[in-house]
């Protein structure tokens, strides 16, 4: 605008004016503001004015206001005041009207809505008519001294920015863990189409700084790359500006913990009686110290604290157990940070494949004298099983020559097997001292020794009555 051309156009226009009620700033109009242009005839009684916006927009509808007023001192009257009334824009005419201004009550109000268009420039307005003349009101004679016009000028502004729309998306729950796979959809358009960039931040802190707002209107934020947000409520505020002004909007963000993992390692099996090790991976996305527990059913095997850092594989004290009966075991290792916790099973197998040693030993090998009579003898197993635990003995004895016939002709026994001392490991036995004349008796004496996982083991040794052995 030329602002000196524009005080030139309304001085002029003016210049018959008694006054203008109102003066716009137009070095910083206030948009709400109008001005207006006033006429008052010789007799003193009669105004005309014409009011408008001091601002007005292209492509904005606007509307501006011819009145003429005759004093409060007259009295009320419909009488013609003026004729010939015309509003002209910048030398054109926009409204002429031939025929009278009849007042009502003493006023006659005509406002004129119009738009412009394309660049904008200054426009001068003016309400153009003939005074009749008269004091309050015409005297009969019409008297039209001259042709009077109200004027202003008003200076149209390019349309006002639209401040982008800012949307920072729905607000978002999500565990720490899934942090670097979260993106805060925010949004942004500009209704005048213009191009927008967006940051994002949290308080004064910038989490992602100013980059484009791409065709689709995506203003999002992407989480992997923020370091990590601590558990809570977050509130992330959507910056856009198109270059004029800058609008936010915010999101809340909720992080909550992630539970620890649990992945134990120990599964497999094991023989009776070896320690076997716990051993187990944990991890926490959060850090901080974790307790476990190794559990079998209820019973609590070997429990502690580990301190983690933030999701990365710690390995837990190495802890070993034993005891484990011969089967099938289902442990299980249960994880908490203090506010979850998480648990995993691992099946063992406590097996007993390792078949007991056995070397039996006879209190006695030789019979002698063969006396006929049943001789005490006791076998020490010497049994034992890699386990630890105890192991069954059996025993049964042999020999390879005919009993001998009682005085009624019935065989007698010829050895006895009297008890078996598991706990002792010992076999106590009785075996004849009787061997047919000229001939050699030998026992076998079978032990066997079976463990808690059934596997056995068979020795056998002998005790001879001899053929010729003498005191
Ligand atoms: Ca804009
Ligand atoms: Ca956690
Ligand atoms: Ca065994």
């Amino acid at each position: 605008m030329n602002r000196a051309c524009l005080a030139v156009a309304a001085s002029l226009l003016l210049m018959s004016s008694s006054r203008a009620m109102a003066v716009c700033d137009y070095a910083n109009p206030d948009p709400e503001s109008t001005w207006t242009a006033a006429w008052t005839n010789p007799s003193g009684y009669r105004t005309y004015s014409l009011e408008a916006p001091c601002k007005v927009y292209v492509g904005i509808p606007f509307t501006y206001t011819a009145r003429v007023q005759v004093s409060p001192e007259c009295p009320a009257s419909t009488t013609a005041v003026a004729s010939d009334w015309r509003i002209v824009d910048n030398g054109e005419v926009r409204i002429y009207d031939a025929t009278w201004i009849h007042l009502t009550d003493r006023d006659w109000v005509d406002s004129i809505t119009t738009t412009y268009f394309g660049e904008p420039i200054d426009h001068t307005i003016e309400f153009v008519f003939t005074d009749l003349g008269g004091t309050c009101y015409p005297s009969g004679m019409f008297w039209s001294p001259t042709t009077h016009i109200v004027g202003l000028t008003v200076d149209p502004y390019p349309p006002p920015n639209a401040a982008p729309v800012v949307e920072a998306g729905p607000d978002v729950a999500l565990a720490s863990k899934e942090q670097w796979a979260t993106t805060i959809a925010g949004s942004a358009s500009d209704a005048d189409g213009e191009a927008l960039s967006y940051r994002w931040l949290e308080g004064a802190a910038e989490l992602q700084g100013f980059r484009p707002v791409d065709a689709s209107g995506a203003a999002p934020l992407a989480l992997s790359p923020v370091p990590a947000l601590s558990l809570g409520t977050h509130v992330f505020t959507l910056e856009v500006t198109d270059g004029h002004v800058v609008v936010a909007d915010t999101v809340t963000v909720s992080v909550a913990n992630s539970p620890p993992v649990a992945a134990p390692f120990s599964s497999g099996k094991f023989e009776l009686g070896e320690s076997i090790p716990l051993t187990a991976d944990v991890a926490d996305f959060d850090g901080g110290t974790l307790t476990y527990r190794w559990l079998e059913g209820d019973a609590v095997l070997a429990e502690g604290t580990v301190v983690v850092e933030p999701g990365t594989a710690t390995a837990l004290p190495a802890e070993t157990i034993s005891g484990l009966a011969l089967g099938d075991h289902l442990l299980t290792l249960i994880v908490s940070d203090g506010i979850d916790s998480s648990s995993a099973e691992l099946a063992i197998t406590v097996q007993d494949t390792i078949a007991p040693t056995l070397a039996p030993v006879a209190s006695a090998r030789i019979l002698w004298p063969p006396s006929g009579q049943m001789i005490p003898v006791t076998v020490i197993a010497h049994a034992r099983d890699s386990s630890g635990a105890p192991v069954v003995l059996t025993a049964s004895v042999s020999t390879d020559q005919p009993s001998r016939l009682d005085d009624l002709g019935n065989p007698m026994p010829e050895y006895a097997v009297l008890g078996i001392d598991q706990a002792a490991g010992t076999i106590s036995l009785e075996l004849r001292a009787d061997k047919p004349r000229g001939q050699v008796r030998t026992y076998w004496i079978s032990v066997t020794a079976i463990d808690t996982g059934g596997n056995s083991t068979n020795a056998q040794l002998t005790v001879v009555v001899p053929h010729d052995q003498r005191p």
